[in-house]
């Protein structure tokens, strides 16, 4: 059995996805997601030119080989732009193989652990009451887990939350967008936040925040540290972790539980955070950091530290990373929770796909690969459109971490 051919596609029914199309010389086909928010064209770029013509003739089922193959035999290697190339790769590959085999993914990888993946919403508001009424939105829905973002008064825009009511897409057609940002109004303001929130819903619900990589680890540790009355189910993205040592700081004075890990591309951005058990989730995915094969290996490191599983989820990540983190979240023993940020109704349809949203999980049927599709014709409607994500500048100009 040979790969016969490799393709790219890209769309925007609403926001910019790439994937990769990888068909067999017997006509089955693998669907990966090759989606970079921002930086989409440059991994097209990497597929096509450098990737797509050594992979011609090679037998799909060899999926090992084929990641070492793109890993080690690039010589360089890890960033964002190959780990998400090789991911998309090794997403089609499984998907081929579970085809192949007549399985679905999470058989292939070592069958359910559990019935279904547990996913946290995103509840924004401008202020804290519209916050408020939007958890209790989630929680009518079925959530079991919610994130909570607020507006911060005396700050025009906020990270998570939208102009409008409800809706929040980070990445915005054009230019990239600036926003301010104040630490000392969002260190003030966050725990009152949760305080209301927490009074609001009761000692059941699972909440989480994100900080998103906007304070020094001193400020994390102050911001841990007020939350714990409020017994939240983690705060991501404390701090910026490209030093893996500054989590040190936040452990020594909270307990509140930690994630990090979205923007990260291999096992080695999380190797010290893991084994010194300086977190507690990683949320690394599999779009992001090298596919399942590569995320397989992160996560049974991890499970040697009790750090369990919270893969990244936000719209930019196609509806094909996310049947392959319900298929891996079927399966991994040390899953945590799975974020959740529904993808819009023409982006469902672009993407016709097997899990869906029942009580507070994602759940999937035994369908063979990944469970999910794309419609070519509709998608060859949505082009490209140049899109990012917004640049963050403190009150004096400086440019901070968006
Ligand atoms: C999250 C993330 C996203 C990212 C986005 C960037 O926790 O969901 O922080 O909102 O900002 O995915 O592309
Ligand atoms: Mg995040």
């Amino acid at each position: 059995m040979k790969i016969e051919r490799l393709q790219t596609l890209v769309t925007c029914p609403g926001r910019n996805f790439v994937t990769v199309k990888i068909t067999t010389d017997q006509g089955v086909h693998g669907l990966g997601d090759a989606t970079l928010n921002g930086r989409e064209l440059a991994v097209v770029a990497y597929l096509e030119e450098h990737v797509f013509p050594c992979l011609v003739g090679k037998d799909p089922r060899n999926i090992e080989d084929i990641w070492q193959y793109l890993y080690r035999g690039a010589y360089w290697r890890r960033g964002p732009v190959t780990m998400t190339a090789i991911a998309a790769i090794d997403m089609a590959l499984w998907d081929i193989l579970g085809k192949l085999a007549g399985m679905p993914v999470w058989r292939l990888l070592g069958g359910k652990s559990r019935a279904g993946v547990m996913v946290y919403g995103h509840a924004n508001g401008r202020d804290h009451a519209e916050a408020v009424e939007a958890v209790q939105q989630h929680l009518e829905q079925g959530y079991k887990a919610i994130r909570v973002q607020s507006g911060v008064p005396g700050m025009d825009k906020v990270y998570g939350v939208g102009k409008t009511r409800g809706f929040y897409e980070p990445a915005q057609k054009g230019l990239p967008p600036e926003e301010d940002w104040d630490t000392a109004l969002y260190l003030r303001h966050t725990p009152e936040l949760f305080r209301k929130v927490r009074e609001a819903v009761g000692p059941d619900v699972h909440l989480l925040h994100d900080a998103h990589h906007r304070l020094t680890p001193i400020e994390a540790a102050q911001l841990c540290k007020s939350l714990e009355p409020w017994r939240l189910f983690w705060v991501e993205d404390a701090t910026p972790a490209e030093n893996q040592e500054a989590f040190r700081l936040i452990r020594q004075h909270s307990t509140t539980p930690l994630a990090v890990g979205e923007i990260f591309n291999s096992i080695w951005d999380c190797k010290d955070l893991i084994q010194n058990q300086l977190v507690d989730y990683i949320r690394s995915t599999i779009v992001h950091a090298g596919g399942i094969t590569h995320l397989r290996r992160i996560a049974d490191f991890a499970a040697l530290h009790q750090v369990r599983t919270g893969f990244h989820g936000a719209t930019d990540l196609s509806p094909v990373t996310m049947a392959a983190a319900v298929n891996f979240g079927l399966w991994v023993p040390n899953f945590g929770i799975q974020e959740l940020m529904p993808h819009n109704a023409l982006t469902d349809e672009v993407f016709p796909h097997a899990y869906r949203f029942e009580d507070g999980h994602l759940v999937m049927d035994e369908v063979p690969g990944l469970g999910v599709d794309i419609d070519e014709t509709l998608a060859a409607k949505y082009p490209y459109e140049r899109a990012y994500l917004p640049v963050a500048r403190l009150r004096d100009g400086t440019l901070w971490n968006w």
